[in-house]
C-alpha cells in the first residue's frame, strides 16, 4: 500500500473535524506523516489518528491492504480508554514505527507556533506539561523534540529547584521557557512543576493542582518516601 493511499485515507477519514485552533485536522497527521522519511512510517504518520479519532478500525486498514507492520504502528499509538500515559508510552516505545511517528506527532503539537495560536494560558500550560512527560516517558529529550523552543533564563523557580532537591533522590533534567521543569528520581517516578504562584506535581499523567510551591514538595515526598517524614528543607 502507498503513502499516498495513506494520505487520501486519513483525509477522509478526519473530513470535518477541526484542531484546537479551529483548523481541518487533516493538516496535523499530513504534517507529521511528512516530518519523518520512509515509506511505512509515513503511513503510520498519516494514519496515526484515525483509529482513535475516527470510525475507522485496525481491521478496515488490514482490509485495504495496508501492511500488519503499519497497522500494529497504528495500533500502538491509539491510546485505550482510561489508559494512563506512562501504560500508553511504553507500548509505543515497544513499537519501532510508532516511537518515531509519536516524538514526531509531540514536534507538531508542542510546536511554539502551534502552542502561540491557543486560546489560553492554561491550555498552553497543560499541554507543554503533557509533551514533557510524553518525551520523558519516550527517552527523549523534549528540548531536542520541540528544537525550536528558545532558551531563555530560568525563572526563579527552577534556580531554586536542584537546591531544595538534595537528598529526595530526584533531579532537575531541564525546564521549558523557564516555566516547566522536569524533574527525575532514581525509581523513574515523574515530577513537573509549574511556577511558584502554581505549581502542579504529575507523578506519570495525573496532575495534581496544589496552591503553592511548598504543596507540591510535600506531595512529591508523599509520592516516593511515603513512610519518611518531610524533611526540614521541602517545607515552608
Ligand atoms: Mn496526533
Amino acid at each position: 500500500m502507498s503513502v499516498t493511499a495513506a494520505f487520501e485515507l486519513a483525509r477522509t477519514a478526519h473530513t470535518g473535524q477541526v484542531d484546537k485552533v479551529g483548523e481541518p485536522y487533516v493538516g496535523h497527521p499530513l504534517r507529521v506523516a511528512l516530518s519523518v522519511v520512509g515509506d511505512e512510517l509515513r503511513q503510520v504518520g498519516a494514519l496515526h489518528d484515525v483509529v482513535e479519532d475516527t470510525t475507522l478500525t485496525l481491521a478496515d486498514l488490514s482490509a485495504r491492504g495496508f501492511s500488519d507492520a503499519v497497522v500494529a504502528g497504528v495500533d500502538a499509538m491509539t491510546k485505550r480508554p482510561g489508559e494512563t500515559l506512562r501504560a500508553s508510552m511504553a507500548r509505543v516505545s515497544a513499537d519501532p514505527l510508532a516511537r518515531v511517528v509519536k516524538l514526531a506527532d509531540v514536534a507538531d503539537n508542542a510546536s511554539p507556533v502551534r502552542l502561540a495560536r491557543l486560546p489560553t494560558e492554561e491550555q498552553r500550560k497543560e499541554l507543554a506539561l503533557k509533551y514533557t512527560a510524553t518525551c520523558t516517558l519516550l527517552g527523549a529529550d523534549v528540548m531536542a523534540v520541540i528544537g525550536t523552543v528558545p532558551a531563555e533564563p530560568a525563572v526563579a523557580l527552577s534556580r531554586e529547584l536542584p537546591e531544595r532537591l538534595l537528598g529526595t533522590g530526584f533531579r532537575v533534567v531541564d525546564h521549558l521557557r523557564g516555566e516547566w521543569v522536569r524533574v527525575v528520581g532514581d525509581d523513574a517516578v515523574l515530577a513537573v512543576v509549574g511556577t511558584t504562584e502554581d505549581a502542579r506535581l504529575f507523578v506519570d499523567d495525573t496532575p495534581t493542582p496544589w496552591t503553592s510551591l511548598a504543596g507540591a514538595f510535600r506531595g512529591l515526598w508523599a509520592a516516593v518516601r511515603p513512610d519518611e517524614p518531610l524533611p526540614e528543607h521541602l517545607r515552608g
